[in-house]
């Protein structure tokens, strides 16, 4: 080991003289990483240079020495799982996927070439802005949203946990890898990251590991400006393990930091890393400059001088460096990959059915037998809530399908997700329903955390707390995650609880994220068919059920619930087959239509009832079958749900009449407010009628 101190070169008073003790080479490595960022985001003209120029000795220490990671398989199933809650820091990562030569099998190419660096943030680069998920691979998750990789890094830790248990044989540890998180001022001051760090700590999540960069800038200038805490003893508190490096460059502290948190086997580790952001350049070091711009021409050549780099060269892989990375984390990867496999084969001939299970999980496939037990309701015109209808459809499908794990924000009772007899994730226990505590943000970055991991998860809370966990379940969608999001309460039809509680503008909200599929089924039966589309889904589904009764439809007078998988079906077709007029509701709304029906038809007037719980699947549905069920020629229409109008119109028509909501609910019993905000048959009708008058004349 030689030392190496580091001057800056214009000997800024800021600029500290910083001794590192590595090998020559592991510093060539170490500036590679710093310069490969630098030059990118100079050519990008945007980006983050100074992060990833801070933490090249961490991430490179971590990657070379400790990370288990098959460069050669990614995707291997017991890698450690390294997440940049940074994103804005991509440099650093897609840096480091190329330097290791990361392997992108489904593409048989690298998952970042020098050439998609120097197209950093272009159009069609594996390297984008912030690394996305699925775009590159080794990419574990994607981030930018600050806070988000480390909810999710829970989620990856309660995943590795259960699939230890589940998995792991006397002698046959499959599961033993650690999750590893990079995360910043930024990180650490969000809400998502706390709620998931009070969590993780609850739970005593010994396998996780978050390195925060302690570099003191943030956007606007020094965190001294908003930021004032003692993090560490926050972390304390939270009941993680905490070590306090002072000098990101002290790769020989850095690696005793990670081997105290292999040696913690009760309890997450938080690494404070105090860096200096742009490390090396000369007029940015320390500065929000350095944040989000590139550093210039000059300061880059300046910066360059500073670590005894060519100042002139561009995109320099200097010789060995490639090569250095192969015999450290490379070989490593592939021995510990390789044995691993070995192991597999063995547990494949001792354990068939779980190696059978773990398969499914790997490739994101339905246990088999999945639906088997799914339930049929009788009809009922009391019926149930189907908060009720989902919560047993729910116990149904689990019983096959073992690897379905989760749980609510503190209502489990009240939203009926609890699952009987599979006992609780906690400390000392490892069971299928997880507590999440009253904390929907880590709940929704749990989620994803656990999905990325293989596990099926599902959350669960009131729909008006949706709004608590909106970022995580955007990111679900952006990552196609398979996650199922249980709202119940889902209108003024909850009652007495008030405005505060009555969601208005959530499921029009939840509707506009693409690639997330709404379902309010409306009675039992659609219940069952809502969780059987959502089970099979690859994207990430909310199901919206109600807090109070309704009716369980007679299947034999009525359309089968089957249709639910069409997102819209003709429920109840007009007497003679030839509809003045068509009511279209969803949930709990459905029902009064069928009233409606009734009375419209004593008035000859011939309503079609069109149930549309799900408009993201109805909407996939071929012109044909749409115009089945809602014809364009029949313009008199009217849609009845106990939320925000807005939308409606995209099945109505401009002209169309939509029965919702425009203003907050209030306090009573659900009856009166459904009475008082005009949701009974009888506005129903009268709409419906006015509907008819209006297209006659026109
Ligand atoms: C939730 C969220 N809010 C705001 C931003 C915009 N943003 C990007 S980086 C950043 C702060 C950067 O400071 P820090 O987290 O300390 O990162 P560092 O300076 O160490 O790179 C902000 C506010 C974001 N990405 N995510």
């Amino acid at each position: 080991m030689t030392a190496k101190t580091v001057a800056t070169a214009a000997g800024s008073p800021r600029s500290p003289q910083v001794t590192t003790s590595q090998s020559h080479l592991d510093q060539r490595c170490i500036d590679t990483i710093r310069t490969l960022a630098m030059d990118a985001v100079q050519k990008a003209n945007s980006g983050h240079p100074g992060t990833p120029m801070a933490l090249a000795p961490v991430a490179y220490t971590l990657w070379q020495r400790f990370l288990r990671f098959d460069c050669s398989n990614p995707s291997w199933m017991n890698r450690d799982r390294f997440v940049l809650s940074n994103g804005h820091a991509s440099m650093l990562l897609y840096a480091l996927l190329h330097l290791a030569q990361v392997h992108d099998g489904a593409r048989g190419a690298p998952a970042v070439t020098l050439e998609d660096i120097k197209q950093f943030r272009q159009l069609g680069s594996r390297c984008p802005g912030h690394p996305e998920y699925h775009h590159t691979a080794g990419v574990e998750m994607t981030t930018g949203p600050l806070g988000q990789g480390c909810g999710a890094s829970v989620g990856m830790a309660i995943a590795r946990r259960w699939l230890a248990a589940q998995f792991n044989q006397p002698g046959e540890s499959l599961f033993d890898y650690n999750i590893y998180v990079f995360c910043s001022d930024g990180d650490v001051m969000e809400g998502v990251a706390s709620e998931a760090a009070s969590l993780a700590g609850h739970l005593r999540l010994a396998n996780l590991c978050w390195v925060y960069d302690n570099n003191h800038i943030t956007i606007e200038g020094d965190t001294a400006l908003a930021f004032t805490e003692d993090v560490a003893a926050r972390f304390r508190a939270y009941g993680w393990a905490v070590s306090h490096i002072h000098d990101a460059n002290d790769t020989g502290a850095l690696a005793q930091a990670f081997e105290r948190f292999h040696a913690t086997d009760d309890q997450p580790t938080l690494i404070i890393v105090d860096s200096h952001i742009a490390y090396g350049a000369p007029h940015k070091q320390d500065t929000a400059a350095a944040h989000g711009e590139p550093l210039g021409a000059d300061e880059v050549k300046l910066a360059k001088r500073a670590y005894g780099w060519p100042e002139d060269a561009q995109f320099l892989v200097p010789e060995g460096v490639y090569q250095h990375f192969r015999t450290g984390i490379g070989e490593r990867g592939r021995r510990l990959a390789a044995e691993w496999d070995r192991q597999l084969a063995a547990y494949r001939d001792r354990y068939p059915a779980l190696a059978a299970q773990l398969d499914a999980i790997h490739q994101g496939h339905l246990p088999d037998g999945w639906d088997q037990e799914l339930p049929q309701f009788e009809p009922d015109p009391k019926g149930l809530a189907t908060r009720e209808s989902s919560g047993r459809v729910l116990n149904c499908l689990a019983r096959r399908y073992p690897w379905l794990i989760g749980g609510a924000a503190d209502l489990g009772g009240s939203t009926k997700t609890p699952l009987l007899g599979a006992g609780d994730f906690e400390p000392g226990e490892i069971g299928r329903n997880l507590h999440f505590g009253i904390r929907e943000h880590a709940m929704g970055a749990t989620l994803n955390g656990m999905a990325l991991s293989g596990l099926r998860g599902f959350g669960a809370t009131f729909l008006i707390f949706s709004d608590y966990m909106k970022a995580s379940m955007r990111l679900a969608a952006l990552m196609s995650l398979p996650v199922i999001y249980v709202f119940t309460h889902d209108s003024i039809g909850l009652g007495e609880d008030g405005p505060t509680h009555q969601p208005v503008e959530q499921l029009i909200g939840l509707r506009a994220i693409p690639g997330l599929i709404t379902l309010r089924p409306a009675d039992a039966n659609e219940a069952v068919e809502a969780w059987r589309v959502v089970a099979a889904s690859r994207r990430p589904a909310a199901l919206i059920l109600t807090r109070q009764g309704v009716p369980t439809l007679d299947r034999q007078r009525y359309a089968a619930a089957s249709g639910v998988a069409r997102g819209g079906y003709i429920l109840a077709e007009a007497p003679g087959g030839r509809p003045d007029v068509i009511l279209i509701a969803t949930g709990s709304e459905l029902a009064p239509c069928l009233t409606a029906q009734d009375a419209l038809a004593s008035d000859a007037i011939a309503a079609r009832v069109v149930s549309l719980p799900s408009w993201e699947l109805f909407d996939a549905q071929d012109q044909a079958y749409r115009e089945q069920v809602l014809p364009a020629a029949i313009k008199a229409r009217v849609s009845v749900e106990a939320g925000s109008t807005r939308g409606w119109e995209r099945y109505v028509g401009a002209e169309g009449a939509a029965i919702g909501l425009h203003e907050f609910g209030a306090s009573a019993p659900a009856k009166e407010l459904m009475k008082h905000f005009g949701f009974t048959p009888e506005t129903i009708a009268a709409a419906a009628k006015a509907q008819v008058a209006k297209w006659k004349t026109t």
